[in-house]
């Protein structure tokens, strides 16, 4: 749908005002003592990993919104995502949901990924919904749950998961649990934790050499009194006790308000069990929202921890995703949003000045380390992404050329007006 002389022609139109921002930019920075050159490569390189069920409108218990030619397939959400990746350059992989996507026939689909210069990026089981027909219900849990045959079938589909996983040359297994209980007395909360951790050991036994095993914790919801995996404490109890291959996954929107996030990420990275993110932004809970809508400067301050992480710990490699879904606008656009706030905040956490930084803190100079922090964070950074994406090949201003390409109103007469996709 985009190709590279619609590329071309955009960048053309767009390069006389990049060019005059990016100058003034460098000066700027070089005076700080910033090689641009390398922030861009960084910011180039940085890759995050879009799940398959972001690619169509979500929808809230009262309604869903589709705002037609969404996927249907996986072959056709593949092809949404390489659409992405061809416009940023930042979206080289797809994180797949287990049943919500059935993989049918694989080297179809790794050579269509090729194609669209994509990897497959953590693979997800499902164990928060009984499928149709399923044999067993996971009404009152699954890996936690007290029948043993019941805890079986949720270890076996994670086993299966993982063997999907290896068709696709994937390298992560993400776990999310909705396991726990809404009243108070409907579990013996010692027993689920430790059943839990059984379930995820057998899960664990399966994993690869070169895989890891990504585990999310959230607070409430689906069950209001206790979740089995509440929060990174416990989260990070299971993947210590697992083993190596394990770690800890942040959700943004899997926290209780106000929570220092940051200070997670660095408590998980001094540890070495920081897997992986799921970005997304939120108001009030759990509310998926397009990354940086809402709370830009505390996804400043967690790239700030992961950028100092990333230079000073031994945690490994992170896997990044983002795991947003809404009702209103075009999924498309809202993940090239999501996918510029992450690279925006990334760009800014690689401007702040930390020899300045560590000295202020020396110093208990308060004020100054404030300053510094907020001198990176109140830098336009845009022209930094924008130059990175073109170093890539990719858009200068992806939207812009998405709607000048009218890419929307030709996926709905390619697929349909109603072509709803699967998922959420
Ligand atoms: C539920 C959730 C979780 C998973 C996703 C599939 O909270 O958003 O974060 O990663 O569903
Ligand atoms: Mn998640
Ligand atoms: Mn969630």
């Amino acid at each position: 749908m985009i190709t590279d002389q619609d590329i071309s022609v955009h960048n053309e139109q767009k390069f006389k005002v990049h060019s005059s921002e990016i100058q003034h930019l460098e000066t700027k920075l070089q005076d700080k003592g910033f090689d641009v050159k390398n922030i861009i490569s960084d910011l180039a390189r940085f890759q995050v990993a879009i799940p398959s069920w972001a690619l169509g409108t979500g929808g809230t218990r009262f309604g869903r919104f589709p705002g037609g030619g969404e996927p249907t397939s996986l072959e056709e959400k593949i092809a949404d995502v390489g659409l992405l990746h061809k416009l940023n350059a930042s979206s080289g992989a797809i994180s797949l949901h287990i049943p919500w996507d059935i993989p049918e026939n694989t080297n179809q689909l790794i050579a269509l990924a090729k194609e669209h210069n994509l990897a497959f990026d953590a693979v997800n089981s499902n164990t928060f919904q009984d499928q149709p027909n399923a044999e067993v219900s996971y009404k009152f849990g699954s890996l936690c749950h007290i029948d043993p045959g019941i805890r079986k079938a949720a270890v076996d589909h994670n086993k299966e998961v993982i063997r999907i996983g290896k068709e696709l040359d994937s390298k992560a297994l993400t776990i999310w649990l909705a396991d726990g209980s809404t009243f108070p007395g409907q579990h013996n909360l010692r027993g689920a934790l430790q059943r839990t951790h059984e379930s995820l050991a057998s899960i664990y036994d399966d994993l690869p050499e070169d895989w890891k095993l990504l585990l999310e914790y959230k607070p409430y919801e689906p069950n209001f009194y206790s979740m089995v995996i509440p929060d990174w404490g416990t989260s990070f109890l299971l993947v210590s006790k697992l083993g190596e291959k394990a770690r800890t996954l942040v959700d943004l929107g899997h926290h209780l308000p106000n929570t220092n996030i940051e200070q997670i990420v660095a408590v998980l990275m001094s540890e070495s069990k920081l897997g992986g993110f799921h970005f997304n932004d939120s108001k009030y809970g759990d509310d998926d929202l397009t990354v940086g809508s809402l709370k830009p400067y505390q996804m400043f301050l967690i790239f700030n921890e992961l950028v100092d992480g990333m230079r000073n710990t031994q945690n490994p490699e992170i896997s990044w995703m983002i795991d947003a879904s809404h009702n209103l606008k075009d999924p498309l656009e809202d993940l090239l949003q999501s996918v510029e706030a992450i690279l925006i905040a990334y760009a800014q956490a690689l401007i702040v000045d930390r020899k300045s930084l560590a000295l202020a803190q020396e110093k208990n100079d308060v004020a100054r380390a404030q300053e510094i922090l907020q001198d990176a964070y109140r830098t336009d950074v845009r022209p930094l992404v924008a130059a990175a994406r073109m170093q890539s090949g990719a858009a200068l201003d992806p939207i812009s050329l998405y709607r000048s390409a009218e890419v929307r109103s030709r996926l709905v007469k390619e697929r349909g007006l109603h072509a709803v996709a699967t998922g959420l």
